[in-house]
């Protein structure tokens, strides 16, 4: 098809020329001819060179919008009303302004011009916003992208200065799988002077070196714009990504992988001041090869504070890039440098802004530092789990020893690599996200995936997921529940039959929508919960009363498509988890498994977790709206002053018995719809599990789910070797075993016994056992628990009663330690005034409520306390989640509501005792 600018003035094409025009810019290039762009859409009158304004009808955008979403390799759009108000704006302009370029085979002045005023506005719309419209993956960002990606092609460079556009197209291409040119910003001349070689020295303007002060409380981006506008102004070369917060190098890695970042750290040492240390992420950045590398004597630095971070260098915690060094203009920053960053030949790091990331030659971000006036002090860090230089002291405890440990100590690096030599960083109540992530890596429950929100999860952490299994199935048999299985798949149609089910979760469906090449004649959700999946089913089995009840489970995995930050365990994509379903005659016998099913939860929570949690109703605005009443178990985590939803169990009432079909002949021969129940728990419990029991050493396990619940160490020495310590040791391991003890004796020789108690302290294995040669002269060991440092020495003969003993202690011991916390954080609030107070002290808070069902007051205390919560405090940054309070449930145990108790936010009659919280 000709699209000269010699067709006729007045055009139209079909929307599907202008999809394959837009396609080449997509991973997938071609367009197949079933594209369901059939509507007319486009038309276009042509400008004159008179300047008369073309003239632009468009219609059909939801069409192209579906494609283009079909044809990104990462994103499943869902269309909203929302997204089509903002994105109706941004896609007429679009094609007002660039389509008679589309259409032209080169570019005259006029389309420049056009596509300069276009480029322009959408500069000055992006200064104060991340994308088009709400999201990352919306058509709008795509669509225009894709279309300015067009003009790109055909000759059209998107002006250097508009920063925010080059910075809002990499991101956009990043997170929507789109191949688009990225725009470079450099100055004018430098591509010139490069290609004859020659590309000169700028010398520092003054602008360019001045020190930045540190920024103010209320203008987060201040230093970040500041920061990237003084690289402009020294004319360095450089790329700008947007992205969701990144609060360590790992997720940034999981954002843009196979991109060299840096982390940083800022340490402060008594005697030689601060540091900020700027690695590769995948370097080793060890301090101590920092004290080596540098010379220092004497030192001992520490994380510097987060007072300091904001006064030296002028950002917050989880932001820190080199470039914030322009900050320090009293030079009391030592800058150090990993010399692996020279290897690469783009360098990523935060401008004092962890939801930017700016890219630029090693040499350049060097250049940076130096015109701030800091010297740069470059050290040579080893590759992250590899053994350092020769020069450095080895970090872990591998023993030294003859020719036959030589080969034994690789095995060791090799473990270091997996990181179990490393002691945990960072402390659970400073940083505790930082200290999450060490302790489930290093414990080796978790390790990452190249896929963001999806993890693997280590024998470890399976282990204590079977644990719960087990106990769980026994109790389910108990109930006369059986386990089954039911597919992956589910059918659109299936899947939207309950309409509101679906609705509040509609954008978290991840869709299969194609096999092969082949596009999918109908496209299938991968399950996300599977009532839509057992239902028909349900249909066909239930005929009469004698049909029920019936009572199912199912252990499996789901799939949400989660936007939110993920955390493992916590917020992933995909988990694992057990989901019964079941139907019932009556109201009250569902009601009875809808509380058997909460008690199960309860159980796993208290009995083996050893995490105190309350039961009760969840409000009208929280409850699950495909069915009529949810339950929940709400436990809290005390380092973070959070609530967290445990498990819940529904009423599904006869909702979806009557959207799929499902009766039964009753008793007197009358048709009737069965009452039915669904309730889940997920691997979740694990990720509570570490967050509520762990502590500053690693993880901490309650003996009933532990993996190991005794570890056997011996400490071999001169006075007394293997050939007597190993079958002392080994007859206690076989007495504890004949009891069920789930133990294990460490036998390893290429290992300290210092090393050996680190390792197993850090993967919270209950109680360690340690024998040396005193032990042995005294037939006994000594005993050492891991949740509260408690040492004894005690016979063996007894051993195994005692330990039986220790682990039923400790369990309890557990559990009473957490509710003690938990119940000292539990407070009630009669008045508003009390109410942020306690949410910034990390309270769960006991108010009168008017009414469970009343969801415009509930609301509105939401959106109350986050404004006051913001006005006075930071918005808590490392788990993206709200500083709003929200109702958790309406707990079953309802202390005394005294007659006349007023509501504590809309001075209503109170009806009952809400619990309150901050929430994940
Ligand atoms: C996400 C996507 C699609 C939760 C979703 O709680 C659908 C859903 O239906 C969805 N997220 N839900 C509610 C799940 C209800 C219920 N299902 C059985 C449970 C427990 C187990």
């Amino acid at each position: 098809m000709d699209l000269s600018l010699a067709s006729p003035p007045h055009l139209s094409f079909p929307l599907e020329t202008l999809a394959r025009l837009t396609a080449h810019s997509l991973k997938t290039t071609t367009v197949p001819s079933s594209t369901v762009l059939s509507s007319p859409a486009l038309t276009v009158t042509q400008p004159t060179l008179s300047g008369a304004p073309t003239i632009v009808t468009y219609t059909g955008y939801t069409a192209i919008g579906t494609y283009l979403a079909s044809t990104s390799t990462k994103l499943h759009l869902s269309p909203s009303p929302d997204t089509f108000s903002t994105l109706d704006s941004w896609v007429s302009a679009s094609f007002n302004l660039l389509a008679p370029l589309l259409v032209a085979k080169t570019f005259a002045p006029f389309h420049t011009s056009a596509a300069t005023q276009f480029v322009a506005s959408l500069d000055n719309h992006l200064k104060t916003a991340t994308y088009l419209t709400a999201g990352p993956g919306s058509y709008a960002d795509i669509l225009v992208a894709s279309l300015l990606s067009v003009c790109q092609d055909k000759g059209y460079t998107i002006p250097a200065e508009h920063v925010n556009v080059a910075r809002w197209f990499t991101t956009v291409g990043h997170v929507a799988g789109l191949k688009l040119k990225a725009v470079v910003v450099e100055k004018k001349g430098e591509k010139a002077a490069e290609k004859k070689g020659e590309k000169e020295e700028k010398p520092a303007t003054a602008e360019a070196s001045k020190p930045l002060t540190p920024m103010a409380d209320d203008d987060a981006y201040r230093t970040s714009n500041d920061l990237v506008a003084s690289l402009a102004a020294m004319g360095i070369t450089y790329t700008i990504y947007t992205h969701t917060a990144a609060f360590t190098s790992l997720e940034l890695e999981e954002f843009a992988p196979g991109l060299a970042h840096t982390k940083n750290v800022f340490l402060k040492d008594k005697k030689h001041g601060y540091f900020l240390i700027t690695g590769r992420h995948d370097s080793d950045t060890n301090t101590k090869i920092m004290i080596k590398g540098l010379g220092l004597t004497g030192a001992n630095p520490r994380m510097a504070s987060e007072d300091d971070l904001g006064k030296y260098l002028g950002v917050k915690k989880g932001s820190v890039g080199p470039m914030c060094i322009k900050c320090d203009g009293e030079q009391k920053v030592t800058f150090v440098f990993d010399k692996r960053m020279m290897e690469v030949d783009t360098i990523y790091s935060h401008p004092g802004d962890n939801t930017v990331s700016v890219g630029m030659s090693p040499k350049d971000l060097v250049k940076f530092v130096e015109t701030t006036g800091h010297e740069v002090k470059f050290v040579d860090f080893p590759v992250k789990g590899e053994a350092p230089p020769a020069s450095a002291k080895p970090a872990g405890g591998e023993k030294k020893q003859g020719k036959q440990g030589k080969q034994e100590k690789v095995v060791a690096k090799k473990q270091n690599a997996e990181g179990t030599l490393l002691a945990l960083q960072y402390k659970k109540m400073s940083q505790f996200h930082e200290w999450y992530s060490d302790v489930i890596t290093l414990s080796e429950m978790i390790s990452y995936y190249d896929i963001s929100g999806c993890y693997i999860l280590r024998p470890w952490a399976y282990s204590i997921w079977d644990s719960i299994q087990t106990w769980f199935n026994v109790q389910l048999k108990e109930l006369e529940v059986d386990n089954t299985y039911f597919p992956l798949f589910v059918s659109k149609s299936r899947l939207e039959k309950e309409k509101e089910h679906v609705e509040g979760f509609a954008a978290e469906v991840a869709w299969v929508t194609k096999s092969g090449d082949g596009d999918l004649a109908e496209h299938i959700a991968i399950r996300p919960t599977s009532e839509t999946i057992m239902y028909p089913a349900f249909s066909d089995w239930i005929k009469s009363h004698r049909d029920l009840p019936l009572k199912i489970n199912q252990w499996s995995n789901v799939v949400r498509w989660e936007f939110k930050n993920p955390t493992p365990f916590l917020r992933s994509r995909e988990f694992l988890w057990q989901e019964g379903h079941t139907a019932h005659e009556s109201y009250e016998e569902s009601q009875e498994m809808v509380m058997q099913g909460l008690e199960l939860y309860r159980g796993v929570y208290e009995d083996l977790l050893a995490i105190p949690v309350v039961q009760g109703y969840k409000t009208e605005k929280e409850r699950f709206a495909g069915g009529f009443m949810t339950t929940t178990c709400e436990a809290y985590i005390p380092a973070s002053g959070r609530a967290i939803q445990g498990a819940t169990s529904h009423n599904l009432g006869q909702n979806f018995g009557k959207m799929f079909d499902i009766n039964f002949q009753d008793k007197e021969g009358k048709t009737a719809i069965p009452w039915q129940t669904s309730w889940g728990i997920t691997t979740r419990t694990i990720g509570v599990m570490v967050m509520v029991h762990g502590d500053d050493t690693g993880l901490v396990l309650p003996p009933r789910v532990a993996p190991l619940q005794v570890v056997i160490v011996d400490i071999i020495s001169k006075k007394m070797g293997r050939d007597v310590l190993e079958p002392y040791c080994r007859d206690i391991a076989a007495k504890l075993k004949a009891k069920g003890v789930r133990v294990k004796y460490d036998d390893r020789v290429n290992y300290t016994g210092g090393w050996k108690y680190n390792h197993w302290e850090q993967k919270g294995v209950p109680i360690r056992i340690e024998v040396g040669p005193r032990d042995v002269e005294a037939k006994s060991c000594r005993l050492c628990v891991r949740y509260n440092g408690e040492k004894y020495d005690f016979p063996v003969d007894g051993l195994d009663g005692e330990i039986e003993t220790k682990l039923v202690a400790i369990q309890k011991a557990m559990f009473d330690k957490v509710k003690k916390e938990r119940d000292e954080h539990m407070v009630k609030v009669m008045e508003w005034k009390d109410f942020v107070p306690n949410l910034e002290k990390g309270n769960l808070i006991l108010t009168p409520w008017c009414d469970p069902k009343n969801e415009e007051w509930e609301e509105k205390v939401k959106k109350m306390s986050r404004e006051e919560a913001l006005a006075g405090a930071e918005e808590d940054e490392k788990c993206a989640i709200s500083v709003a309070g929200k109702t958790l449930c309406i707990p079953f145990d309802q202390p005394e509501l005294p007659k006349g108790t007023k509501c504590f936010a809309s001075g209503l009659e109170a009806t009952c005792w809400v619990m309150w919280g901050r929430s994940y």
